[in-house]
C-alpha cells in the first residue's frame, strides 16, 4: 500500500510531527489543526476505513481506543476533555482512506459538528 499518504508517514517516506508510536500505531499532528491540539491517531496496518475493520482486527481496535487514552494524557486532555473523530466514507467527510481518528482538544468543542 506503497501509495497511501499515511503509509508512507509510518514508513518515514513522508515526514511528520510524530506524538506517539508504539508496534501496532502511530500518531502524528494534523497538517490543517482545527483545534490547539489535533492529532491524528492511526493503525500501522493498512486499513482503508471502519466500513474495512474485520473480525481479525477486534485486537486493534481496542489497542487504538487504549491508545488514543494515552495520547490523551500524554497531551494534557484527560482533565479537560476532548472528542474523538472518526470519518468515514464520502458523506463522512473522509478525505485519506487509511482508517484514523482525529483527537481533538485544547479548546471548547461545540455540537453539532459540520
Ligand atoms: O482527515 C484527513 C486529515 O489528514 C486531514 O485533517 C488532513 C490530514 N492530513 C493529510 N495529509 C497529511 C499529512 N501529510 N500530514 C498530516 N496530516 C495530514 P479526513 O478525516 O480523511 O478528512
Amino acid at each position: 500500500m506503497s501509495e497511501c499518504i499515511f503509509c508512507q508517514i509510518v514508513d518515514g517516506k513522508i515526514p511528520s510531527q510524530k506524538v506517539y508510536e508504539d508496534e501496532f500505531l502511530y500518531a502524528f499532528r494534523d497538517i490543517n489543526p482545527v483545534a490547539p491540539e489535533h492529532v491524528l491517531v492511526i493503525p500501522k496496518k493498512h486499513i482503508s476505513s471502519l466500513m474495512h475493520l474485520e473480525e481479525e482486527d477486534k485486537v486493534l481496535a481496542g489497542k487504538i481506543l487504549l491508545g488514543i487514552k494515552k495520547i490523551a494524557k500524554q497531551l494534557g486532555l484527560d482533565e479537560r476533555g476532548f472528542r474523538v473523530v472518526n470519518n468515514i466514507g464520502q458523506e463522512g467527510g473522509q478525505t485519506v482512506f487509511h482508517i484514523h481518528f482525529h483527537l481533538l482538544g485544547g479548546r471548547q468543542l461545540t455540537w453539532p459538528p459540520g
